[in-house]
């Protein structure tokens, strides 16, 4: 190989700088969503070389280092020199943003990667990367360190006969990433999604940095009919059957998957090349024009609705669906701002046409199950009539209305959301403690009685006539839903301070799960936050300190002695602190602890299990919430 410079390399050198000068540009961010994105990209090439049908396993390993290994069975990234670029093709892939042959050609139908800039951007926010390659009896090995070749391509031993495949081993460079430590949690949600949505793909995933090492293997025949099991799995499934629909139109390959439980929302989720998109797009616009058209055509004809009858709508198809729509496609567009939207007209017509024919076959021959989901439908959209009508007591049309918010709101005076906050406070005695220790100005307080109805459980008409959930739905000032309107957001901090004792937890737990199904935005945007009000009193010498876990306690016991002087008071709930101390040490600005609550949609199937999992009938683990809870929420000192 040349060692000088050519143009070639000139470009490539300029390339990858690039990504190092912006790499919010090429992954998104460099906070942990950043950093556990340069795994997917890996991965993802690994993936497509299964879709290819030449790897059936890949190894991710996350090493002692916190570098991470991913090892595929495929064919070997090409060792031989491309004629077009003079470069290896192991180079093309790790120093060539937007790697050939990923759209279009090159034998690869289908990509994932997040803006399909693959293994370079990974290559050039690396501290090290190392790409091994068995082909043809042989092992070949390149080293880069921040993208520079370091030890050009060689072989370094042989391997197995007939073995073929490749391995890759990268550090994060930790003067890139703001976070540098791989949550094993994450990448485990992430890869068991991949899974499901490659049927036969078998993903093992490692945890070397603890003892005894973690391992999880990922593996399902029944791709994503298996995934729309493990979403039911803690519900009633109204029927055995898995719904299931494959084929392929227009150059776009389509796989559906559903099965209805006999919860009232609809858990659908809709993938792009195995890559969600939060958005939806024209695949799911397809995918709910076939189910109402051909739900409604089955009700005609088999007289199940009268001909005089209003149709199902759509949503009363979906009430209790957990559906998977995922489109494979060579050229994906995506829109909308955050580009999570689907474009491509043609794979509206493919989705819509391959359901439609699929299902009404699938609805003759299982005449039971067509029963069952008609009926629930049925159900549905009488209840949708009795909501609408309470649903119109709680909308808030004009600026008149302000007069109706709710009598046990003792609102704030400033009106500005930006500088105002409401505190939900659990039970009436806190909630009269908090009125009192607030700052009048800029902090509302609404107290809300006893146990919140758990929408997870209950029909619209009912949630739409419960009291609390119509307080706080006047008092946010946002509507839900199809009225939701982010502008009309009174406060921009909305605090849950509940009791810091497991009924607490599970009453945040409610009015997260209110919160997430009604007004979702209002998380995704981050408004949402835990109070944390201490656990610890601490009293020595008539002076007073706070704890507020464990630990600090401690840390506060060795700081001033452990003495018989102290007093120390364990609190059980809100109601024992005076105003004052609430203020002090709960509602103060200056000095309490707030927990923002954070969603990252790329994880929002498995957001959805842990919500049922914990709301649902199965099972009500509250100690498990409390430690899942803890995921979804980041410690913030405001
Ligand atoms: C651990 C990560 O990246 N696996 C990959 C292949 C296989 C081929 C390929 C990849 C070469 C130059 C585009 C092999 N034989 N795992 C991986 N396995 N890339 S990445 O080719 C990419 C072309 O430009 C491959 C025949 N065709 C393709």
């Amino acid at each position: 190989m040349s060692t000088e410079y050519g143009a070639d390399q000139i470009q490539i050198l300029e390339g990858l700088e690039a990504v190092r000068k912006r790499p919010g540009m090429y992954i998104g961010s460099t906070s942990s969503r950043g950093l556990h994105h340069l795994v997917y990209e890996i991965v993802d090439n690994a993936v497509d070389e299964a879709l290819a049908g030449f790897c059936s396993n890949i190894y991710v390993t996350v090493n002692q280092d916190n570098s991470v290994t991913v090892i595929d069975d495929g064919r070997g990234i090409p060792v031989g020199i491309n004629h077009k670029s003079g470069l290896t093709g192991v180079e093309v892939v790790f120093t060539i943003l937007h790697a050939g042959g990923k759209f279009g050609g090159g034998g690869y139908k289908v990509s994932g990667g997040l803006h399909g800039v693959g293994a370079s951007v990974v290559n050039a926010l690396s501290t090290w990367l190392e790409v091994e390659i068995c082909s043809e009896g042989k092992i070949y090995r390149q080293r880069y360190e921040k993208g520079n070749t370091v030890i050009p391509l060689e072989v370094i031993g042989d391997c197995e006969e007939g073995k073929t495949g490749t391995k890759v081993r990268f550090l994060p460079d930790s003067t890139i990433f703001e976070e540098t430590v791989f949550d094993f949690d994450v990448l485990k949600q992430r890869l068991r999604e991949t899974a499901f949505l490659t049927k036969n793909l078998r993903i093992v995933l490692r945890d070397e940095r603890v003892e005894p090492e973690v391992e999880k293997v990922f593996h399902y025949a029944g791709g994503i009919k298996e995934f729309v099991t493990y979403l039911n799995k803690s519900k009633e499934p109204l029927y055995q059957e898995i719904i299931y629909c494959e084929g392929q139109r227009d150059g776009v390959y389509v796989e559906v998957a559903m099965q209805h439980n006999d919860s009232f929302n609809d858990t659908t989720f809709s993938f792009v090349n195995n890559i969600i998109t939060p958005e939806g797009g024209t695949h799911l616009a397809g995918f709910r024009n076939a189910l109402t058209k051909t739900f409604n055509q089955y009700a005609k004809v088999n007289k199940i609705l009268k001909d005089t009858d209003t149709g199902l709508t759509g949503d009363d198809i979906r009430e209790g669906l957990t559906a998977i729509i995922s489109v494979k496609i060579e050229e994906p567009q995506f829109e909308g701002q955050t580009k999570q939207k689907l474009g491509n007209s043609e794979a509206r017509g493919a989705v819509d046409n391959i359901v439609s024919e699929q299902l009404t076959y699938f609805l003759e021959q299982n005449p039971t199950v067509a029963k069952i989901i008609c009926e629930k439908s049925l159900l549905a959209q009488r209840a949708r009539e009795a909501a609408r009508k309470a649903r119109d007591l709680t909308r808030r049309k004009t600026a008149l209305e302000n007069t109706s918010l709710p009598g046990k709101l003792a609102d704030c005076s400033d009106k500005d959301p930006k500088n105002c906050e409401i505190y939900i406070v659990e039970g009436d005695s806190a909630g009269g403690s908090a009125k009192t220790a607030r700052s009048r100005a800029t902090q509302a307080i609404l107290p809300l009685r006893g146990k919140i109805l758990n929408v997870e459980k209950a029909r619209l008409d009912k949630i739409y006539g419960n009291a609390e959930i119509k307080a706080m739905i006047t008092a946010f000032g946002t509507g839900i839903h199809e009225d939701f309107d982010i502008t009309k957001l009174r406060y921009h901090k909305i605090i849950i301070m509940t009791d810091a004792d497991v009924d607490g937890a599970h009453i945040s737990t409610l009015l997260l799960t209110f919160i997430y199904r009604f007004m979702p935005e209002l998380i995704k945007q981050g408004y949402i936050y835990l109070a944390q009000p201490p656990l610890y009193k601490i009293e020595k010498n008539k002076k007073i300190w706070y704890a507020y876990s464990d630990e600090e306690l401690n840390k506060i016991l060795v700081e001033i002695g452990r003495d018989n002087n102290n007093k120390i008071q364990r609190y059980k709930g809100l109601g024992e602190m005076d105003a004052e101390q609430l203020w002090e040490t709960t509602m103060d600005p200056e000095k309490r602890i707030l927990r923002r609550v954070m969603m990252d949609e790329e994880a929002s199937s498995e957001i959805d299990v842990t919500f049922t999992t914990l709301m649902g009938d199965k099972v009500e683990p509250r100690r498990e919430f409390i430690e899942a809870n803890a995921k979804y929420v980041q410690n913030l000192d405001v």
